[in-house]
């Protein structure tokens, strides 16, 4: 089974931050939770250091771990899967490719291209970090999002279409008016999932659900989102 194969059954995936702390307890609960895989990212204080140590302790249970690329200096080997955003609602072209060319122009064909899976991202909370990181234009309508994602389907070949709402409930009627333009690419929401209810009405609008702060928020109804993708 090809790279892609593989992340396109993945329909619950929890995201968790170098730069917050979990104890091992909790992080055994997430990683025996039957999600399908464990995404490592965030938009600040991601270092070599601390991503190095989340993926060591993540690593003592089977699921693939996936790094969410912010930072070229945080780029650690021994992940399955290195996920690259291109932001494409960004005004900042280095957030679009800018970053990507530099890392490429550093690394080359040192790059294991097998395991790199390059995703679309529009981002649409204005008050989140990685809109104020990336400088995204958030005022997007739900025609908008549709043409980027179409744009990043057919234009970029991108396998991942993500639609970041970061820290709060994004509109799914728009999530899922997107999700009917896209033949090819996997259409991932995050934000503001926070307990089952919410985790089955996102997975009915998108492919593919990201839980990230309800793990540091209140753990046991993170941990029932899983449970979405059993219906
Ligand atoms: C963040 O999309 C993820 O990158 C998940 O969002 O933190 O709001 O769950 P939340």
């Amino acid at each position: 089974m090809g790279m892609a194969d593989v992340v396109r059954e993945w329909r619950h995936v929890f995201k968790l931050d170098p730069d917050r702390d979990i104890t091992d307890e909790a992080l055994e609960r997430i990683c025996m939770s039957g999600t399908h895989a464990i995404l490592v990212g965030g938009s600040s204080g991601v270092t070599f250091e601390n991503t190095v140590e989340l993926l060591s302790r993540i690593r003592r249970y089977t699921l693939p771990c996936v790094l969410e690329v912010s930072d070229q200096e945080a780029v650690v080997p021994g992940f399955d899967f290195y996920f690259i955003p291109m932001v494409l609602n960004s005004r900042d072209p280095n957030m679009i490719v800018g970053r990507h060319q530099q890392a490429i122009r550093t690394y080359g064909t040192r790059l294991p291209w097998e395991w790199i899976v390059p995703e679309g991202y529009v981002v649409l909370n204005p008050d989140s970090t990685v809109a104020a990181v990336t400088n995204a234009n958030t005022g997007l309508d739900a025609q908008d999002v549709q043409a980027y994602a179409k744009l990043a389907e057919t234009l970029l070949h991108l396998p991942i279409f993500y639609i970041e709402y970061s820290g709060m409930q994004g509109d799914l009627e728009l999530v899922r008016a997107t999700k009917r333009e896209l033949e090819n690419a996997r259409l991932f929401y995050g934000g503001g999932i926070h307990d089952l209810a919410s985790a089955q009405e996102a997975l009915d609008a998108a492919d593919t659900i990201v839980v990230g702060n309800a793990l540091y928020e209140n753990l046991d109804a993170a941990l029932e989102t899983v449970r979405a993708t059993e219906v």
